[in-house]
C-alpha cells in the first residue's frame, strides 16, 4: 500500500518536471534579435558604449537577446535618430539631443553654462533629471541610458588667446554650444560631429568646440594644432528604444535592460572621463598641439559674455509652460 503510494507520487512528480521541462523551455538563444543605430564611427565613444551595453545585454541575458550593431550612420544618421526609433527604422539608437535643441528643451538644458565639471557628473545630473521630469519629448520611446561627453574646449587651426582672436572666427558647434561661440563673437557653423572631418579638411571651419576625446578619435588633432581651455559646457546623449519592440519583450529582459540603466550611464561617463586625458597626452606627444590657459582674468571676461543664456533659457522655457527655475535648481544640486 505505502509502494504504491510512493510510486504515484514519484510518477505525479516526473509528470510535473516533464510538463516544466516542455512548456518552460527558456527562449533558444539568440531568439531575440535587436538592431542598435548609431550616428558616429566605431572608435568614438558613442559607440564604444554600444559595444559595452551590446556585451552586457547578450552576457546578462545568457544569449536570449542579440544586439546587432550599427555604427558610422549605416541604419540611422545623427538628425534622423530620434524620429527613426520611434517609426522603428531601428530598434535602438543613440541621440545627441544638442543636434534636435527645441525637441530636448528640459535634458538640453544640461547644455547651459551651469559648471558640469566632467562627464562622470554631467552623465548622472542628467540622468535624474530625466527621471525626474519624465520629459514629453520621450514620452514615444523607452530610455535605456543617459549620459553627456566632457566639457567643451575650442580646437583650432589658429591660437586663440583672447575673446579678440576669437571675433568672427568659423568654429563648429551644436545646440547650446552654439550659442555659447555666438556670446563670445565667434561665427558657430552648425553640424553633427561626423560632418566635421571633412569641413576641417576643406577650410570651411577653422576649429570646432567639443570635448577634447574628439582631438584623437577623430584625429582632429592632425588640423587643429591649438586648444583653448575653456572647460565650458557638455552636450547630453540618449540611448532610446522603440515602444512597441520594448512592449514585446518578455519582463525578465525589460528588468535587465532597467537595471543597466544608470549602471551604463555611469560606466560611459567615467569612459568619457578617462579618454579626455589619454586623448590630451597623445596630442601633446603625436602632433604638438599647444594647449592653451586663460588668465584668470581674461576667463572672467570670458563666463562674464555667458550670463545672459541661463536667464534666455529659463525665460522661454517658462514661456512654455515648464517648471524653469526648478529645473535650474535641480540641475545644480545634482551637480554639487
Ligand atoms: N560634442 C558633441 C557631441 C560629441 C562629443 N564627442 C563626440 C563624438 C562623436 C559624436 C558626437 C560627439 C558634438 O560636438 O557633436
Amino acid at each position: 500500500m505505502v509502494k504504491q503510494w510512493i510510486g504515484s507520487v514519484i510518477s505525479f512528480l516526473f509528470f510535473i518536471v516533464t510538463c516544466l521541462a516542455l512548456f518552460s523551455t527558456p527562449a533558444a538563444a539568440g531568439s531575440i534579435k535587436l538592431n542598435y543605430a548609431n550616428f558616429p564611427p566605431a572608435p568614438t565613444f558613442p559607440c564604444v558604449q554600444m559595444e559595452r551595453w551590446k556585451v552586457e545585454v547578450e552576457k546578462r541575458t545568457h544569449g536570449k537577446v542579440m544586439i546587432n550593431t550599427f555604427p558610422g550612420g549605416t541604419l540611422l544618421g545623427a538628425k534622423g535618430m530620434m524620429d527613426g526609433v520611434v517609426a522603428g527604422q531601428a530598434d535602438i539608437g543613440n541621440i545627441c539631443m544638442a543636434y534636435q535643441p527645441g525637441r530636448f528643451i528640459v535634458t538640453n538644458a544640461t547644455s547651459l553654462p551651469l559648471g558640469i565639471k566632467d562627464a562622470k557628473t554631467g552623465s548622472m545630473a542628467l540622468l535624474k533629471l530625466y527621471e525626474k521630469y519624465k520629459p514629453k519629448a520621450f514620452e514615444d520611446v523607452v530610455v535605456l541610458a543617459m549620459f553627456t561627453n566632457a566639457p567643451g574646449n575650442v580646437m583650432s587651426k589658429v591660437p586663440v588667446k583672447s575673446l579678440a582672436d576669437m571675433k568672427g572666427l568659423d568654429l563648429r558647434a551644436s545646440g547650446g554650444a552654439a550659442q555659447i561661440l555666438k556670446a563670445w563673437g565667434a561665427n558657430p557653423v552648425g553640424m553633427p560631429m561626423p560632418s566635421t572631418v571633412e569641413a576641417l579638411q576643406k577650410g570651411t571651419v577653422k576649429g570646432l568646440f567639443s570635448s577634447l576625446e574628439v582631438m584623437k578619435d577623430f584625429k582632429f588633432a592632425e588640423n587643429c594644432k591649438y586648444v583653448t581651455m575653456t572647460e565650458t559646457v557638455i552636450y547630453p546623449f540618449s540611448v532610446i528604444m522603440n515602444k512597441g519592440k520594448w512592449d514585446s519583450l518578455p519582463p525578465d529582459v525589460q528588468k535587465i535592460m532597467m537595471d543597466l540603466k544608470e549602471e551604463q550611464s555611469l560606466w560611459t561617463g567615467t569612459y568619457m572621463d578617462e579618454q579626455i586625458k589619454k586623448s590630451i597626452a597623445w596630442s601633446k606627444e603625436s602632433n604638438n598641439v599647444e594647449f592653451i590657459s586663460l588668465s584668470a582674468a581674461e576667463k572672467a571676461k570670458w563666463d562674464g559674455k555667458l550670463e545672459f543664456i541661463t536667464d534666455k533659457w529659463i525665460k522661454g522655457a517658462r514661456e512654455k509652460g515648464l517648471p524653469a527655475d526648478q529645473i535650474i535648481k535641480d540641475i545644480r544640486s545634482y551637480i554639487q
